[in-house]
């Protein structure tokens, strides 16, 4: 399998990578590579595949936007600040899927991984965070595979952000396929804090010396707490609204 895919590894990679940096991800990716290389079937059904993990994400996105939406016509705010995409790379499947010592295939790779396609839905306080989360789940055609509460425990290293793994219905033209979909939903200040960290540590060759790790530690620790102040001012903005209006 892993031949196969080198052979047409380079064109496929630098096609997508460009494709997912447009933010278009892989729309009538399999149209325009058909033209452009004559591709194997491996290739050719992992774009197919690809093409469905693209429908799960728009699914979700199209889902958290009419939240986002009807939330800012019934309550005047907005719990979403923005969102962002990602589709796993080949590259990085099969990375994973070497890792774990798992068989390096495309059934494999359905099977064992629920990460190929991500959403980061990036909120404004804590309460958004799981006001989303639990307007998403319980919709009927969502199946919440696994959820993993970083806030609520967060990881030794001071992450935070609440993970959802959720299965959506894709409608093909012959037949309906669930897909997997990662969801990680967190505040800006969260995602400030892991957005650095991330960089941090892909940055540096050795491992992060004790007293880095520490102030990144402490660093989270401030973060959330300020994050729970701005949460309290909020409330207390939108109470005095409220009294306002009914006065
Ligand atoms: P990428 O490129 O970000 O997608 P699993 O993904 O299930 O094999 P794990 O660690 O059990 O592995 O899953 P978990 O805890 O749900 O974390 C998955 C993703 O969360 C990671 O994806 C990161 O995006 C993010 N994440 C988890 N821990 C940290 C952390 O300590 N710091 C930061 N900045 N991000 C974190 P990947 O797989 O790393 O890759």
């Amino acid at each position: 399998m892993i031949k196969l895919y080198k052979k047409y590894l380079k064109e496929v990679l630098s096609f997508m990578n460009n494709r997912i940096m447009q933010k278009e991800i892989v729309t009538d990716s399999l149209g325009s590579l058909n033209s452009q290389i004559k591709l194997n079937q491996p290739v050719k059904e992992f774009l197919v595949l690809q093409q469905v993990y693209e429908a799960g994400i728009k699914e979700i996105r199209t889902k958290l936007e009419i939240l986002d939406d009807e939330f800012k016509i019934k309550h005047d705010h907005n719990p979403i600040h923005h969102m962002e995409y990602r589709l796993k790379s080949l590259d990085s499947i099969v990375n994973k899927l070497k890792k774990r010592n798992l068989e390096v295939s495309l059934e494999s790779m359905v099977e064992n991984l629920t990460d190929i396609a991500g959403v980061r839905v990036i909120c404004n306080y804590v309460s958004d965070v799981y006001r989303i989360a639990e307007l998403l789940v319980k919709q009927s055609d969502i199946k919440l595979i696994q959820k993993k509460d970083y806030i609520k425990h967060p990881k030794e290293n001071g992450y935070r952000s609440l993970h959802l793994v959720v299965e959506v219905p894709i409608f093909l033209a012959e037949r309906v396929q669930p897909i997997a979909v990662e969801i990680q939903i967190r505040t800006i200040a969260m995602d400030f804090w892991a957005s650095l960290e991330h960089h941090l540590r892909y940055k540096s060759d050795s491992e992060v010396p004790d007293g880095v790790r520490d102030e990144l530690i402490e660093c989270a620790k401030t973060i959330s707490h300020l994050d729970y102040k701005m949460q309290g001012i909020h409330e207390e903005l939108n109470k005095s609204k409220k009294r306002i209006k009914s006065s």
